[in-house]
């Protein structure tokens, strides 16, 4: 099994989240560092692993690869159903994917854009819309408010356990750096799961 991941990239770091808190050992994983500065990931070969051209992707042992974090992440939970990080029950599974999807699309999503459209980081393959970086900054922003809000009533993003969906919003929120986005003081519900989801091992990962 190898790993082709970006060590600064937040979608690579959910795939090794996740699996750290499976208890794999990622020091046992074949890992291929990708410059997707410089554009590795665009090149004819590696689109020959994922046409899509993004990391992370798994390569198995018997010559297949898989892209997608949570399509990876769905992979490990089949493999090491302990503990569980995308739900038992179909109601449980529903509400964690409802969750994951929330913090994908209404949070992570926004990072990226106010990262790629604010800096031009990848003005070499795609058209830059400082616009839209704008826009995105204050929807990652408000998001964060929504969080905090969230996070008076509930533990973890999903309910009570921690999950994928912890995961994603984790690598998000710290990948805001880049964006100059922080945690507000005022923001204390927000900033006490971040403490607590950060304090875990598989943060590190
Ligand atoms: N939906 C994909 C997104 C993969 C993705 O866009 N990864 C970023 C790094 S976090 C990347 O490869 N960026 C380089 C590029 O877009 O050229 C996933 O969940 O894995």
């Amino acid at each position: 099994m190898k790993l082709y991941e970006s060590r600064r990239a937040p979608n690579p770091r959910r795939v090794r989240i996740f699996m750290a808190e499976k208890g794999i050992d990622l020091s046992q994983i074949e890992r291929i560092e990708v410059d997707i500065a410089k554009g590795e990931n665009l090149s004819p070969d590696y689109r020959q692993m994922n046409p899509m051209g993004g990391v992370p992707v798994l390569e198995l042992d018997d010559g297949q690869f898989l892209s997608e974090s949570v399509a990876i992440c769905r992979y490990f939970e089949v493999l090491h159903p302990e503990p569980p990080l995308m739900g038992r029950s179909a109601e449980q599974q529903a509400i964690i994917e409802m969750w994951n999807r929330r913090m994908e699309l209404n949070l992570l999503m926004p990072v990226a854009m106010a990262f790629r459209h604010g800096s031009g980081y990848f003005a070499d393959r795609e058209v830059v819309c400082a616009d839209y970086g704008a826009a995105s900054l204050n929807n990652a922003s408000r998001m964060f408010g929504f969080l905090d809000r969230h996070l008076a009533n509930n533990e973890y993003i999903a309910g009570d356990d921690f999950t994928i969906a912890d995961i994603t919003a984790l690598v998000s929120i710290d990948f805001a750096r880049v964006i100059k986005l922080a945690i507000a003081e005022e923001q204390s519900y927000l900033a006490r799961w971040h403490a607590v989801v950060s304090a875990r091992a598989s943060a590190r990962a």
